[in-house]
């Protein structure tokens, strides 16, 4: 019998509770103490105008087993963490009517950060998935991978290092073993991982490395165009045999930032830093003002002329996402007292079934 705290559940009720661990349109695939099971949504919980949660790849959910088909899924728990993004990114923000949240993960320790070490690398990109993964309540690490590739990568681990400090960043080949060992203090008992990054920089090649096993599926790219050709299509939750968790993602084209702000105060530490120091305005906008304290820092090069342009990219981004998030949330408080109004009336007599 399977107990669900080996796959990181903390309550203490563990009856009736399952993990998701893919998620297939309306179905579910779960394990719970009957072992690996099915599941669908319960309609009169998710789909009667309530802002109920759709479980994601990793929630912890309450069901109503059924031995027979499929259980149902009949509350998605409250989340330790979840890695969001929005469709914001690469449109202008004006063509953008619906900013939505997509959560792609929930409830893990660590969010891997994979950038492959091929003519791809970026640390632009770094810098938005830091920002997002410092958000979702984890903590981030960075993988540089195909080390095999590049075996001199001091300068791409310095760079790496620059664009998230105070995140730690690993060079690592799932091809030859390369630096897997210093990951085995990730990968404890009950302790759930989850990889992001572009396709093909390797994460289903990482999570087949560390399992010792063909789990997930890879298919050959070219490296001298470095695209990758979206082999996996849907989330999924695997235990290695050490009883960690990794959550393999497909590669995401967009990553829109949604609801950062406070991930940027993390991802962009080095810059808040400079913020805080007095400029010779009290309003100064760092754009071109006397005696300004960015000015300075970008001057005596402490502070990246590139690295400031992201910051300012980002927060702008983040912005725009935060005043959308609040709007849904206030939409959906909305939703949820008139169900609730509602709920009462019916309690009362007031409405008929
Ligand atoms: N040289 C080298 N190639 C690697 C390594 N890891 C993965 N690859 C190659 O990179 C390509 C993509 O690997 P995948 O593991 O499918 O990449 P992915 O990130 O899961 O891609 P998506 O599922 O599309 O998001 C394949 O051709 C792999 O053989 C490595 O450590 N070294
Ligand atoms: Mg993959």
């Amino acid at each position: 019998m399977i107990d669900i705290s080996d796959y990181g559940y903390n309550g203490v009720d563990k009856e009736n509770i399952a993990r998701v661990t893919a998620v297939h349109k309306e179905r579910y695939e779960m394990v719970c103490s009957h072992g690996e099971v099915f599941g669908r949504l319960k309609g009169s919980v998710y789909y009667s105008g309530s802002s109920a949660m759709y479980p994601t790849t990793g929630d912890f959910v309450k069901i109503q087993f059924n031995g027979q088909g499929d259980s149902l899924i009949t509350q998605t728990l409250p989340r330790s963490s979840k890695f969001s993004r929005s469709n914001l990114a690469g449109h202008a923000e004006a063509y953008v009517k619906t900013v939505q949240e997509q959560v792609v993960a929930a409830n893990f320790d660590y969010v891997f950060i994979l950038a492959s070490l091929n003519r791809d690398f970026s640390p632009r990109r770094i810098e938005r998935y830091a920002a997002l993964a410092w958000q979702s309540g984890a903590q981030p690490v960075i993988l540089l991978t195909k080390a095999d590739l590049k075996p001199d990568h001091t300068e791409e681990l310095g760079a790496a290092e620059h664009a998230a400090p105070g995140v730690p960043a690993y060079a690592v080949s799932s091809r030859t073993g390369y630096g897997l060992k210093e990951l085995d203090r990730y990968f404890a008992a009950r302790k759930t991982a989850v990889f992001l990054g572009s396709s093909g920089v390797g994460k289903s090649s990482l999570l087949n490395a560390l399992a010792g096993e063909q789990i997930m599926s890879v298919k050959e790219i070219r490296e001298d165009d470095s695209r990758g050709r979206h082999t996996t299509t849907h989330r999924q939750l695997i235990m290695l045999k050490s009883g960690a968790m990794i959550i393999d993602t497909p590669g995401m084209r967009e990553l829109g930032l949604w609801a950062a702000s406070e991930g940027l105060v993390n991802a962009f530490s080095d810059v808040e830093s400079v913020l805080l120091r007095p400029c010779r305005f009290n309003d100064c906008r760092h754009e071109s003002e006397p005696g300004c304290s960015v000015k300075a820092a970008t001057e005596s090069g402490e502070l990246s002329r590139e690295r400031w342009d992201s910051y300012m990219a980002l927060k702008r981004e983040a912005r725009f996402a935060d005043d959308k998030a609040a709007a849904l949330k206030e939409k959906n408080e909305f939703f949820k007292s008139i169900a609730k109004a509602g709920k009462e009336k019916k309690k009362n007599g007031m409405l008929r079934e």
